[in-house]
């Protein structure tokens, strides 16, 4: 498969100003002269006037280029037929249609990143605040991949020094030896916990952090919920339990992504929709990152009176609503500026290292352990990869990236 030229629309689909068509692999060049005529050579671009369109051409020669092989690039207008029609050119030319992620899976397949930046790539595509997207850009960088090259090595070498153990007698071991092993193996499990813990951090950073608004009815919380995104999303009323179901939307918290969720307010009630309404409050708040608690800490309205020890705010006039949002942020910038957070499946495989990192006496055991936890982590970078491993991560990814 690999070998083959692949083509893509890689720009998203719809009205844009500027489409780009994106040819890869060995027979690039041939498809893109076939199309446009002369190539101009690479690192320069040329202008072709064709019948569909004016196409921008440029060309990067292997390794030189996204995917490590010989590119061409072709930007024609963006729209919805343009851009079809320059690539069914393509196809037309020698070019098969890439599948999902494929170029940045031959990318990965040609040395140009590792898997942990590879994923970085959909993540930045998909990032909805500046500091997703900077923690995406970093590990795109690899600066993720260092340390998980890390962890790999500091596996390998002692999964290495037990194996060989296992071939010496009983007296040639080196004094200690099973010690000292013990010993690295809860530093690789120190490392390991340091990493997962700060999975959280980049789960919040990427799907966004959960804050829900609770409280009594008629307390203020769609009022308060409103004041905070700006406008008027929920139905704010007098009469005791407006709101019965939730609603959530989302806002940017200073560069982490919040769902605020606003709640039915908790009270007992006959009304079986209103009930279903509180235990979903519930369950909200039970699975909240952080509770805005009209009941507790935060005191609402306060433009009708203030009350001392509590965070007071008032949707009506907007005090307070600053010192909320800055109180949100502390709670919720957990993300330690220390380096990019992991993946979730990054996470997931740590997780699994960890867990077989078990210490035994019998050294066969433990020679076993370690070997298994290698094998983990040298799925973070791809240094142990599998074809089904690389088509779960590259089908997350859309056509053309
Ligand atoms: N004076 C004042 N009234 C408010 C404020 N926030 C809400 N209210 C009023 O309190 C009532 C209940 O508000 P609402 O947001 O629906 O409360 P919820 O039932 O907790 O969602 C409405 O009549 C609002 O106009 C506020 O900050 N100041
Ligand atoms: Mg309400």
């Amino acid at each position: 498969m690999a070998g083959d030229t692949i083509a893509a629309i890689a720009t998203a689909p719809g009205r844009g100003g500027v489409a780009v068509i994106r040819i890869s692999g060995d027979e690039a060049f041939e498809v893109g002269r076939r199309i446009a005529g002369k190539l101009p050579s690479p690192g320069r671009f040329a202008l072709r006037r064709l019948a569909v369109d004016d196409l921008l051409v440029l060309t990067f020669k292997a390794p030189n280029s996204y995917t490590g092989e010989d590119v061409v690039e072709l930007h024609s207008h963006g729209g919805a037929v343009v851009p079809r029609q320059v690539l069914k050119l393509c196809l037309e030319n020698g070019a098969r249609l890439a599948r999902k992620g494929e170029f940045t899976e031959r990318a990965f397949l040609n040395g140009k990143m590792d898997l942990s930046a590879a994923e970085s790539v959909i993540e930045l595509v998909d990032a909805k605040t500046n500091r997703a997207a900077t923690d995406a850009r970093r590990r795109l960088d690899g600066e993720k991949s260092k340390v998980y090259r890390a962890l790999y090595e500091e596996a390998l070498a002692l999964s290495a020094d037990l194996e060989h153990s296992l071939d010496l007698d009983e007296g040639e071991l080196p004094d200690g030896f099973m010690a000292s092993a013990g010993e690295r193996m809860e530093h690789l499990k120190r490392r390991l916990a340091d990493e997962i813990g700060r999975a959280e951090a980049g789960r919040m950073l990427r799907e966004g952090a959960l804050v829900v608004i609770a409280g009594p009815p008629n307390a203020g919380k769609s009022s308060l919920m409103n004041a905070l995104l700006g406008r008027n999303r929920a139905i704010v009323s007098d009469i005791p339990g407006t709101t019965r179901d939730s609603i959530e939307e989302y806002f940017d918290l200073d560069g982490i992504p919040v769902r605020l969720a606003d709640t039915a307010g908790l009270r007992e009630t006959a009304d079986p929709i209103e009930r279903e309404g509180v235990r979903r409050a519930k369950d909200l708040m039970a699975a909240a990152d952080y509770v805005i608690d009209l009941a507790g800490p935060v005191h609402a309205k306060c433009d009708l009176g203030r009350v001392e020890g509590k965070l007071n705010v008032s949707a009506l006039t907007g005090e307070g609503l600053d010192e909320l949002r800055r109180e949100m942020a502390r709670h919720l910038e957990q993300v330690p500026d220390d380096g990019p957070t992991p993946s979730e499946r990054e996470a997931a495989l740590m997780v699994e290292a960890r867990n077989a990192l078990d210490w035994s006496d019998d050294a066969v055991l433990c020679a076993n352990a370690v070997r298994a936890a290698a094998q983990s982590l040298g799925r973070l970078t791809g240094a142990v990869y599998s074809s089904d491993l690389l088509t779960s991560i590259f089908s997350r990814f859309c056509v053309g990236k």
